[in-house]
């Protein structure tokens, strides 16, 4: 077991002090598109996204990332929130059409420089820079011939990733590729709801593939030119549970953790795809060639895992059999919804809609942990969004939020006592920000924007949070 800072525990039933291992990285998280603003600034080029949001109808609102939190320009004010906060850790994503306008050919050196001057400023604050080099934003030239679906997507990332590792490469140890492989591709190219908007199976899973193919050329990429970083990808993973026992709800669970899990932690950490999920999907043309496991399944030093949420599905009795052959009709996320209904469980919800399940959190790290090979874990984003406004005096109690990182960092705790070798915890997000499809409409932030004056200003969060990290975990609970 893991040895725990001053664990004390009572038999009163009360929650105990909760401390976690000297050395966590405690963090947030944030990503270019949602922070940044800038958009045609600095030499930086389209991504799929801002096509996606200019086009009416694609985000509530109308809401685009143009100005967003204005990051690009008030980056220093936001490293001093940071230090305030004691964040010893902060994830945040480069956006690629800022650094390679078109996505091929020409870099551009100001958007480099944007983020040295990001990497520098943490530094110089004692904050571990955690940078992710594809959150989404797809330079809008490479979606233009065929985007992810298309092979020669991951050689352009990968060549992309050697870039800026070489640039940031010293001052920068810790790597994530790919954030939430399955967003990109699934929401992204089957049900359409994120950029670039298609809706074609086929080319969902061939943006699977290619998304994990490029993961693995750009740690092979990175690796060899520092070999003393930590490389691996963020994957965002949900605990999944059937309604019932019936086997038709068993086999909806089996399919939706199939397609949301096990289709990227399989070739990632063992080097194939899941049989069953292959099998499910064999009506779409998905034959991805073996020689590229070898390449996904390089070694990597990091696993990031977002987690936020529990789904509780349900089969249609009876045709169990049929739902197999069209896995595309199964998943509310995805085309259509015939086979699989994502059922209420009646656990509390967020702000979101999204199941409150903190034993889920523990359920998928110690399933990482008990049925892969061993890798240190890191919590890459865990959060909750709402819609909040300040009260009377400017406050924004947010008791929801406090409450669940709260349980979620016990089931953290919980996980790294049974021996998970979970090192930090990022939570989603330092600041409120451009929610993709909700726009501005949720709030996910430890830090509240007033998106008309791009005024900051800490929720009760943020200084609960300060106070966990200053602890090293949370107090017992009486
Ligand atoms: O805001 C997103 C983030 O970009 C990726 N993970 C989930 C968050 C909340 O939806």
């Amino acid at each position: 077991m893991t040895s725990l800072q001053d664990d004390t525990s009572d038999d009163t039933g009360a929650a105990p002090a909760a401390l976690f291992p000297t050395g966590f990285r405690w963090g947030a998280a944030t990503a270019a598109y949602q922070i940044e603003g800038a958009a045609d600034e600095g030499g930086r080029g389209p991504s799929i996204w801002d096509t996606f949001a200019r086009t009416p109808g694609k985000v509530l609102g109308g809401d685009t990332g143009d100005v967003a939190v204005d990051h690009y320009h008030r980056f220093r004010d936001d490293v001093a929130l940071m230090e305030d906060l004691g964040l010893t850790s902060y994830r945040f994503s480069i956006s690629w059409p800022r650094v390679q306008p078109a996505g091929s050919g020409a870099f551009n050196p100001e958007g480099l420089d944007f983020y040295r001057r990001l990497v520098d400023a943490l530094l110089d604050a004692g904050i571990e820079p955690w940078p992710t080099l594809y959150h989404w934003d797809l330079p809008q030239p490479l979606e233009d011939k065929g985007g992810w679906p298309e092979r020669e997507t991951a050689h352009r990332f990968a060549e992309y990733a050697a870039h800026v590792h070489e640039a940031l490469g010293d001052r920068v140890r810790h790597w994530t590729t790919v954030n939430e492989p399955w967003c990109a591709a699934f929401l992204g190219y089957a049900s359409g709801e994120h950029a670039p908007g298609r809706r074609d199976p086929s080319a969902s899973l061939h943006a699977a593939h290619h998304l994990m193919l490029g993961h693995g050329l750009a740690v092979q990429a990175m690796r060899a030119h520092a070999p003393g970083n930590r490389f691996g990808a963020a994957v965002n993973l949900y605990a999944v549970s059937p309604a019932t026992d019936d086997p038709a709800d068993v086999d909806a669970a089996r399919r939706v953790d199939g397609l949301q899990n096990r289709l990227f932690l399989d070739p990632l950490l063992l080097g194939r795809y899941p049989w069953d999920v292959l099998a499910d999907t064999s009506g779409h043309g998905f034959n991805p060639p073996s020689e590229d496991l070898a390449v996904i399944h390089q070694p990597i030093d990091q696993l990031g895992i977002n987690y936020y949420s529990r789904h509780t599905v349900a089969g249609t009795p009876g045709e169990a059999a049929q739902a197999a052959s069209s896995p595309f009709a199964t998943h509310s996320p995805w085309v259509g919804s015939g086979h699989v209904r994502f059922v209420p469980s009646g656990r509390p919800v967020t702000g979101m809609g999204w199941d409150i399940d903190a034993g889920g959190l523990y359920e998928v790290l110690t399933r990482v942990h008990g049925e892969y090979p061993s890798v240190p874990l890191y919590i890459t984003e865990n959060g909750a969004g709402y819609d909040e406004t300040p009260d009377e005096d400017g406050a924004v109690k947010d008791a929801g939020r406090i409450g669940y990182l709260d349980a979620h960092l016990r089931a953290c705790h919980d996980a790294v006592s049974g021996g998970v070798p979970l090192r930090g915890y990022f939570t989603w997000s330092l600041l409120d920000n451009f929610e993709w499809a909700w726009g501005y409409s949720k709030r996910f932030g430890l830090v509240h924007v007033d998106y008309a004056t791009q005024r900051r200003a800490p929720k009760d969060s943020a200084r609960w949070y300060a106070g966990v990290i200053e602890r090293g975990g949370l107090p017992g609970r009486g």
